[in-house]
Order: C-alpha cells, then structure tokens, then sequence
C-alpha cells in the first residue's frame, strides 16, 4: 500500500528508498560522511556499498539528524549526510529547531517519508495524513527544504547540497518496501569503523 494522499505537494511521485540511497551514495565522490536512521534507511545505505564514512544507527529512532549535525560541527571541512524515516523524525522534531539554530552549511538531510512505521507492522505515522515534514522544518527555521518532485528532482537537490551555504533539508515520498540489506548489529564495529572512516582513530 503506498500513500497517495497527504499533506504534501499533490505531484510529489511516490518513489523508492534503496532508488534513491544508490542515487545519492553514486554521487559521493569526496569521502562524504553519511549516517543512516534506525532499521530501514541504513539497512538500504549498507545495500547500496558500504564505505568507510558510513555510520548505521541502531536501537534508537530520531537520531540520524543528531548525530549528523554533530559530525557537521566536528568536521566542517566534508560534507555529511542523513537520512531519517518519517516516523523517526516525528519522535524527533526538536533537532530540527536546534539545526536551525547552528546552520551547518555541510548538513544535508533526507527524510523518506512513506508515511508509516515500516519495520514495526506499517502503523501510520502522523506524516501520512496530518504532518507536513518539510512545512515543519521551514517552520523551525530550516529555510533550504523542499520536497522533491521525483527522482530528477531529487539528484538535483542533492547535486545542490554538494555545495549548498546552509543546511538542507530533501523530503521524499516513498513506498512501503522493506529495506534491501541488513547492518551486522555490532555497534563497537560500527562506531570504530567510521571514526577511521573519518580520520579520527588511527587503528585498532
Ligand atoms: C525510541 C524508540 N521507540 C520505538 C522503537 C521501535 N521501532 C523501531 S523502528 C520503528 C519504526 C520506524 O519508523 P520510520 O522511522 O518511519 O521508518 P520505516 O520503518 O518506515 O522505514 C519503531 C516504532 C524504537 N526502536 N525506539
């Protein structure tokens, strides 16, 4: 069952997570950092290729955004990206005000919204009837948000964020496919292996 209706841009296609996360990743040419959201969003981030500036939550819905803004002060010098579920983000909301606030111009955010909670039975989100996402964020301040139209549309606003002034944020609307691949739930890996993804362990 994909959404049809909703809050958002009446022409906004209805397109795919792993679509667009292969997409994006393709266009990573500069060791880009990128963080993928609890379950779905990093199970297709792993699909589309690891690479070593890759970071997949576990646990914990809501902190793709986070953490993402986090490594854009950190390392203001590369480019991160995040990618979030609509009813991650919608436990969330707040970050959206504080990256507001802090104007990282290196963050891009994606939030794949299919308007359910997928991986826990496709409950619906608030997002798929009432909560305008990118509404929201211009609201907290988040001036750069746009829903994509389709999937040219979409690597437009990502080619824009390769060298985007101020955070940016790229609502998609997406269907109800599961993720394609599955992180090995081994979170010291995870962490160690992205801190040498981006320079800041020297081995272990
Ligand atoms: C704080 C918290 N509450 C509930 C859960 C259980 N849970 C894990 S994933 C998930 C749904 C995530 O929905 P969304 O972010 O929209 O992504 P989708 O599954 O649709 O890809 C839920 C409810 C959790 N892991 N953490």
């Amino acid at each position: 069952m994909s959404k049809q209706a909703g809050p958002h841009a009446p022409n906004t296609k209805v397109m795919n997570r792993f679509d667009l996360t292969s997409r994006l990743v393709s266009k990573l040419k500069k060791e880009e950092a990128v963080i993928g959201g609890i379950g779905n969003t990093n199970f297709d981030l792993w699909a589309a290729g690891h690479r070593p500036q890759n970071f997949y939550m576990l646990g914990s819905m809501g902190l793709a955004f986070p953490i993402a803004l986090g490594v854009a002060l950190a390392q203001p010098n590369r480019r991160i990206f995040a990618l979030e579920g609509d009813g991650s983000l919608v436990m969330q909301l707040g970050c959206l005000s504080t990256i507001a606030t802090l104007k990282p111009k290196n963050l891009a955010m994606i939030v794949m919204d299919n308007g359910m909670y997928q991986i826990t039975g496709a409950q619906p989100t608030p997002a798929a009837a009432t909560t305008d996402l990118i509404a929201v964020a211009i609201g907290c301040g988040l001036t750069n948000a746009s829903w994509a139209a389709d999937e040219e549309d979409f690597e437009r606003l990502v080619d824009l964020s390769l060298t985007a002034t101020e955070p940016m944020l790229i609502g998609v609307r997406i269907d109800d496919k599961p993720g394609t691949g599955a992180t090995r739930r081994d979170p010291v890996q995870i962490r160690e292996r992205f801190m040498l993804g981006l320079g800041t362990r020297e081995g272990f």
